[in-house]
This record gives structure tokens, C-alpha cells and sequence, in this order.
């Protein structure tokens, strides 16, 4: 069993950010909304608690992340753009700027493949790849009807945490506005693209080889019900984290860069957590966490294109449904249950309750 600190070898800046987030421990909490755009972002902070004020940081590379409380719980929203690459930097950088549980819910938007109105919010219970296969030859001026290879490749599915998908469509029950008359789907299968366009199926002026693939997708899967771009990377990595397994012989990490100047809303200051966290351990008592650390994840996608009447959501559509999704995520977040032992050290973390605040808070309920 190893005693050191485990991931001492993940690349930082000398003032102990990750280098493409640009957070460092005490600025990400354990209960966190990843989402595509900072407009969504701002949008659902508008929720968060007053005291103490959200925290905001926006790296050189365009992630945004939020920090605050909700109902007295500490809460992160990160904003991460589009696609697995940003899915990956996510997911790895915060992992590493904390200690204990990681608990993720994706909220995106997505294209439908089921009879749903635009405005439909899904909640899936596990997601598959599709990839474009770089080996298939697309210019086809060599392709033979015969040829084995295949233009896009599927993965096997991954499953999204079901407590967490019950708690999603519970809160998305309970606090759907009475304006709101699109359904909730739930229990369903995602498919995350590698792009928007080929592996979505869409038609652009390449020659991708895609005219059938939605129907091919949809005959090996017949409970596929959406399509976007990030929610099976982020559900893979949950369910392959392993802190135990972590491979000893790693190469030393690189010498650390000087600091990337993300840029921070004067509102709050940074955190004041220097030292690297041993991820394996509570900050609380630095013992070995038991069970050890788990990363959690699930999503909550909104139906912005319909794939079957080719409808495309309005702008006061995206509004209604964007601010009800939110308070819902929130929700099902600050009611999942994480022991103590098992958050990030509050001491110095951005969502720290000074003395100066402590009048105006919300008791934390957990
Ligand atoms: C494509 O338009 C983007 O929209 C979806 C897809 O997953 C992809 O990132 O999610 P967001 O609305 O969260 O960006
Ligand atoms: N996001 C996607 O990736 N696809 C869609 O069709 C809509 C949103």
C-alpha cells in the first residue's frame, strides 16, 4: 500500500494550478455542474447563495468555473466548451485539485432520435462512443463494396451512477415550472460524437460516409435516445477511476511552468490552499479514505434539435428550460448525501464561511 502522496506527479503551474482549468485545491467543490457554455454557467450561479459571494476564475484556455453554495452546500459549475478533449481536461485537472468524492452532473444540450418535442429533458442511464474511424477510406476512390472497415466505430455502453439519475429525474419532477409542458425521459441510452457534424450523422460538403448511420445506431440500440458530445468520456473516466491502481512508475512530471494568469472576478479572493492534496486521503484527518475515493457522475441533456422533425429549440425556449434544469441539478447535487470524511478541507477553500459572514449564511446541511 503506498503512503506518499499520490499525485505529486500531476503536472501544475509553480502557484499549484492545473495547467488548463487554472484552479488550485479549494477553489472546485466536491458537488459539481459541467455544462458547455459561461452563459448557462452565470446563469445557474445566479442561484447560488449570496454569502459567501461566488467565486469566478476563467483560465488562459476558456474554462470557466464557479464556486459557491446553495442552500449552504458547496457547489462548483464549470463550463468546459465542447467535445471529449475538454471532457478530459475536466475531469482529470478538478480530480486533482481535490480530496474525497467527486460528485458530476453534465448538463448539455443534445440532439433528440426519439418522437420528443424540442424542450425535452432526458436523463440517460448510460452512454456509448461513436467515433469516426480514421482508418476507413472516406475519399473512397479505393473502397470496394467488400471493404471491412467501417466509417464510424460505437463503443459498449457505460452506466451513468443510478442514484444519481434517480435524484435528477426526481428534482426535474419536482420543480418543472407549470409552463413547462415538454416531457422528462428517463432510463434511456446517450451516444457521445466525436463531432457535431460526420458522426452525428449530419450532411456537410465531405464525403463522410454517414446517410445511414443514425439508422445503424439506432437498430443496434433501440433505446439510443440522444446524441451530444461529452457525456460517455466523462461517465467512462468515472467508472475506470481508480486511485489504488495508480501506476508507481511514472516519469517524474515536468518542471512547472510559471503561472498561467487566469483571470479571477474581484468579488473573491483565491483560494488560499497551496499544497498539493493527497487525493487519496480525507483532508480532514489525512487518513486513507475507506471505501476509497469514488468519481460519481451522471447527466441531464436538453433537447435542443429535434433529429426526427429536424425543429431546432428557440432562444426563450432554451431560457425557460435552462433555468428549471438548473435549479434542478442543484437540487439533486446538494441532496446526494457525502459523508464528512469524505469532502475537501473547507479551511482556506474559497467557499469558506469567514467570522465576516457567518451572520448572513445559510446553515450548511451538509
Ligand atoms: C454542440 O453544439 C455542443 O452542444 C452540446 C454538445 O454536447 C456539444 O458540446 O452540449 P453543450 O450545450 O453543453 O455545449
Ligand atoms: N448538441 C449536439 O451535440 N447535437 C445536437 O444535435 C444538439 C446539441
Amino acid at each position: 500500500m503506498k503512503d506518499k502522496i499520490v499525485d505529486a506527479n500531476f503536472p501544475r503551474t509553480l502557484d499549484q494550478r492545473v495547467y488548463h482549468l487554472g484552479l488550485r485545491a479549494g477553489e472546485v467543490a466536491n458537488r459539481i455542474i459541467t455544462l458547455g457554455t459561461p452563459s448557462r454557467a452565470h446563469a445557474i450561479a445566479s442561484y447560488l447563495d449570496p454569502t459567501p459571494a461566488p467565486f469566478t476564475l476563467t483560465s488562459e484556455r476558456g474554462f470557466t468555473t464557479i464556486t459557491g453554495r446553495y442552500r449552504g452546500v458547496p457547489v462548483s459549475i464549470v463550463s468546459i466548451g465542447m467535445g471529449y478533449p475538454n471532457a478530459d481536461f475536466f475531469v482529470r485537472e478538478v480530480r486533482e485539485c481535490l480530496n474525497g468524492d467527486m460528485v458530476v452532473v453534465r448538463l448539455g444540450s443534445c440532439g433528440a432520435l426519439i418522437d420528443v418535442p424540442v424542450g425535452t429533458v432526458v436523463v440517460p442511464k448510460g452512454s456509448i462512443a461513436v467515433t469516426r474511424n480514421y482508418d476507413f477510406d472516406f475519399v473512397g476512390r479505393n473502397a470496394r463494396p467488400d471493404a471491412k472497415e467501417e466509417p464510424y466505430r460505437t463503443s459498449k455502453p457505460v452506466v451513468a451512477d443510478p442514484i444519481l439519475h434517480d435524484a435528477l429525474v426526481k428534482a426535474l419532477k419536482a420543480t418543472r415550472p407549470p409552463d413547462v409542458a415538454t416531457p422528462i425521459v428517463d432510463h434511456t441510452l446517450n451516444a457521445s460524437a466525436d463531432s457535431f457534424y460526420s458522426s452525428q450523422g449530419r450532411q456537410t460538403s465531405f464525403p463522410d460516409h454517414n446517410a445511414d448511420l443514425i439508422a445503424r445506431l439506432t437498430a443496434q440500440h433501440p433505446d439510443l435516445a440522444t446524441l451530444e458530445m461529452e457525456t460517455f468520456h466523462i461517465l467512462h473516466l468515472a467508472s475506470c477511476w481508480d486511485i489504488e491502481a495508480q501506476d508507481d512508475s511514472a516519469d517524474a512530471p515536468p518542471i512547472p511552468h510559471a503561472a498561467t494568469s487566469p483571470s479571477i472576478s474581484p468579488t473573491h479572493a483565491p483560494s488560499t490552499q497551496t499544497q498539493i492534496p493527497d487525493v487519496a486521503t480525507s483532508s480532514a484527518s489525512h487518513a486513507r479514505l475507506r471505501p476509497p475515493p469514488r468519481i460519481r457522475a451522471a447527466a441531464a441533456q436538453m433537447v435542443f434539435a429535434s433529429r426526427t422533425s429536424q425543429d431546432f429549440i428557440t432562444p426563450e425556449q432554451v431560457s425557460t428550460i435552462e433555468a428549471w434544469t438548473g435549479r434542478a441539478v442543484l437540487d439533486a447535487l446538494v441532496g446526494l448525501p457525502i459523508d464528512r470524511e469524505r469532502l475537501h478541507d473547507e479551511r482556506g477553500s474559497v467557499w469558506e464561511i469567514t467570522g465576516a459572514d457567518a451572520q448572513e449564511a445559510q446553515p450548511a446541511r451538509r
